[in-house]
C-alpha cells in the first residue's frame, strides 16, 4: 500500500500518555510516512511524550500550554525554523473542572464555564492562527469533539457547551482559511477509555450502553479515529472542510 502522508509534516497537540487519542493519531500518521512535531503540557508530561515518540518519526517535541499566548508564538517560531511547509495540525485536547462534570449543569460557575471554553474551544482558534502561516502548501486542521455538543449526555455538562462552541469554530475557521487551501474539520469520536474519560463516574456504563445499542454493536477503537484523521489529512480528504465526521460505531444516528 502507498503511504498516504508521505513527505508530510504534521503537528500533534494532546498526547499525555499511551491511551491518548492523539497518540493513536501520531502512530497512524507516522505509519503513513508523516514526520511529526509533538507538543506536551507541562514538564510532568515531557518524559512520557519523549518515550512514546521513540518508535515514530518525530522531528521535535516542544511544550505548549494552549492558554499561554507565548507558547503559541513559540510554536509558530519553531515551525518557521523547521523551514518546510506544514501539512497538518491535530488539536486533541480539552479541559474542564472536575466538579463541573459531576454537579448539575445549572450550578456551573462563571469561572468554570470560561475555563472550559478557553481550553477546549478557543484554543482551536489560537492554534489555527499559530499554524496557518506554516501551511504554505495548503493544509488540514483536525480537532476532536464528542456528541455531547448537540445532545444532553449525563455529566458532560460544561464540556458539551464547549464542544458546541468548538464545532461552530470549525465552521468559521473553515470559511476563513479555505481560500488559503487550509481545511478545518472535527472528528466526533464515540466514548473511549482514555485518562480524560477514566476519571468519569459510571464511564463503564456509558461504554456498555454504546456496545449494546450502536449500529456496529461495539465501542470505538482509537485506531478507527486515527485512520479517519489520516483520511482528513491526506489528499483523499481534499474536498472536505467545515465538517463533523462521526467515528462512533454509528451511535449518533440512534433515537432511542
Ligand atoms: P487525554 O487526557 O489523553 O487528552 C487530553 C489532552 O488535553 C491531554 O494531553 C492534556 O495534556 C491536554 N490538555 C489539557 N489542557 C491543556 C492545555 N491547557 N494546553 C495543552 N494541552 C492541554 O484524553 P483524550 O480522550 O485523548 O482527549 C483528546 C480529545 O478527544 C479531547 O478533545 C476530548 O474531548 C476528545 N474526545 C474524547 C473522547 C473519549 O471518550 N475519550 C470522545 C470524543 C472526543
Ligand atoms: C466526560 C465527562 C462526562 C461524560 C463523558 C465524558 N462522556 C465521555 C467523556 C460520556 C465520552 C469524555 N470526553 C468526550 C471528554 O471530552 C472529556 C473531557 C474532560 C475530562 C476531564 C476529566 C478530568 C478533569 N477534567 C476533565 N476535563 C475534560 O479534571
Amino acid at each position: 500500500m502507498p503511504q498516504l502522508l508521505e513527505g508530510q509534516l504534521a503537528v500533534i497537540l494532546g498526547i499525555a500518555n499511551k491511551w491518548s487519542i492523539a497518540y493513536s493519531i501520531a502512530q497512524a500518521f507516522s505509519r503513513e510516512g508523516a514526520t511529526l512535531l509533538l507538543t506536551y503540557l507541562g514538564e510532568h508530561q515531557k518524559e512520557a511524550v519523549e518515550s512514546l515518540a521513540g518508535e515514530m518519526s518525530v522531528a521535535k517535541i516542544v511544550p505548549c500550554d494552549v492558554t499561554r499566548e507565548d507558547d503559541l508564538t513559540a510554536l509558530t517560531e519553531t515551525l518557521r525554523s523547521l523551514g518546510r511547509p506544514l501539512h497538518a495540525a491535530v488539536h486533541s485536547l480539552a479541559f474542564a473542572n472536575r466538579e463541573d462534570l459531576t454537579r448539575p449543569f445549572v450550578e456551573t460557575g462563571r469561572g468554570g464555564f470560561l475555563l472550559a471554553q478557553e481550553v477546549s474551544a478557543y484554543s482551536l482558534v489560537a492554534v489555527a492562527r499559530a499554524v496557518a502561516p506554516a501551511m504554505t502548501a495548503g493544509g488540514s486542521i483536525i480537532t476532536l469533539t464528542y456528541g455531547g455538543s448537540t445532545r444532553v449526555v449525563p455529566n458532560y455538562n460544561v464540556m458539551g457547551v464547549a464542544k458546541a462552541s468548538l464545532e461552530a469554530s470549525v465552521r468559521y475557521l473553515a470559511s476563513d482559511l479555505g481560500p488559503a487551501g487550509i481545511r478545518v474539520n472535527a472528528l466526533s469520536a464515540g466514548p473511549i477509555k482514555t485518562a480524560s474519560a477514566r476519571a468519569i463516574k459510571d464511564f463503564s456504563t456509558v461504554l456498555d450502553a454504546v456496545a449494546k445499542r450502536a449500529p456496529l454493536r461495539r465501542n470505538t477503537d482509537p485506531g478507527e479515529v486515527a485512520d479517519a484523521a489520516v483520511f482528513l489529512a491526506s489528499g483523499l480528504g481534499r474536498g472536505v472542510t467545515g465538517n463533523i465526521l462521526f467515528v462512533d460505531s454509528g451511535m449518533q444516528i440512534m433515537g432511542l
